[in-house]
């Protein structure tokens, strides 16, 4: 019946979020709060990521903002935003950031729930202006509550997640995530303080003519990406490469297209994070019908060993990725 009444383009995320958890008899309600965490925090990074350029030029004299506090840079700002955010809510008891080399320990040792995030990706951008996101991950804790997180919570492999999700920051800012029924995209309005629903059940198309890599890295290219580079250029494919994980990942979510940060000679692995960027961005590309590989194997079978380990990564319309995954198969079969 709630397929019937499937809400409505423009309601609120709050309302989502609420009739949602509607669908889920037993649920408490704690994974609802998280969301909304999540939520304030990303309104309130928001606001300080179209301030920066102004509080720079309001802190024209080097770089003190009109506290006259050294102006933190955005990642760091929105790392403590997140974090706040989380350990207000109460629902979390571990967080392992992007900008933390260790797990943070919230203090909710009732919380339920851990969380891998990367509060800013791509935060090189942003003085130029260019789309950035936060990308987060959640999954239920394994250790008993009452207690604090423990590393075997955090390193959990990706099929464990609860609910994954990003924030981009762009044209306009958007709210988009699953929790394993599908992907819905929130829209925000900044005058009413509101995200809503934008892009109801997102599914990605099967293929795509779109391929993003960085091919500044071809001479350090092994020959399996090499080959599914001219591949993707025989097909005239069109390259679209922004640099910005969150912004590159959302365009061929939507339009199609594969998202590629390869194993090179020079970074064995790659340089993306399994944890809290590639995991996250796996369950939704899933979700919406796409597929996740490190050119072997999928994404969210991987078992992280590390906190912030890398993996290489083929993300993006199902029918590129094992296009893909076919001449990376080539290469190890000559290996
Ligand atoms: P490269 C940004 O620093 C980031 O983490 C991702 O957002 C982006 O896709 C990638 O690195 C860009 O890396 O090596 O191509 O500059």
């Amino acid at each position: 019946l709630h397929d019937k009444l499937a809400l409505p383009v423009g309601t609120t995320l709050d309302r989502f979020i609420m009739r949602k958890q509607e669908d889920f008899p037993y649920a408490t309600g704690e994974l609802s709060q998280l969301l909304r965490d999540i939520a304030l925090a990303a309104k309130i990074v928001n606001r300080e990521i179209n301030r920066s350029g102004l509080i720079d030029i309001a802190g024209a004299y080097g770089n003190r903002n009109v506290q006259g506090e050294d102006q933190q840079k955005l990642d760091v700002i929105a790392n403590i935003r997140f974090i706040r955010a989380l350990r207000n809510g109460g629902e979390v008891c571990t967080i392992v950031s992007e900008e933390d080399e260790d797990m943070i320990q919230t203090g909710n040792v009732q919380g339920k729930y851990v969380v891998a995030i990367d509060p800013l990706d791509g935060s090189s951008n942003i003085d130029v202006n260019v789309s950035i996101g936060t990308i987060f991950s959640v999954y239920r804790r394994v250790s008993p509550t009452g207690t604090e997180g423990t590393e075997q919570d955090c390193l959990q492999t990706g099929t464990h997640q609860v609910a994954a999700g990003y924030v981009i920051y762009g044209s306009s800012t958007m709210l988009v995530y699953t929790t394993g029924n599908g992907v819905n995209g929130f829209t925000y309005e900044p005058s009413l303080g509101e995200f809503f629903l934008s892009h109801p059940h997102i599914t990605s198309p099967q293929t795509g003519a779109i391929y993003s890599i960085n091919e500044g890295l071809s001479n350090d290219f092994t020959e399996g990406v090499r080959e599914f580079v001219a591949y993707c250029k025989q097909q005239n494919y069109s390259a679209r490469y922004i640099g910005s994980l969150v912004a590159d990942f959302h365009r061929n979510l939507l339009k199609g297209g594969i998202y590629m940060y390869p194993a090179t000679r020079r970074a064995a692995k790659g340089k993306l994070r399994l944890m809290y960027e590639c995991n996250a961005l796996s369950f939704i590309v899933e979700q919406a019908g796409g597929k996740a590989s490190n050119g072997q194997q999928r994404i969210m079978e991987l078992q992280p060993q590390t906190l912030h380990e890398r993996c290489p990564f083929f993300i993006g319309s199902t029918e590129l990725v094992e296009k893909a995954e076919e001449f990376m198969a080539r290469e190890y079969a000559e290996l």
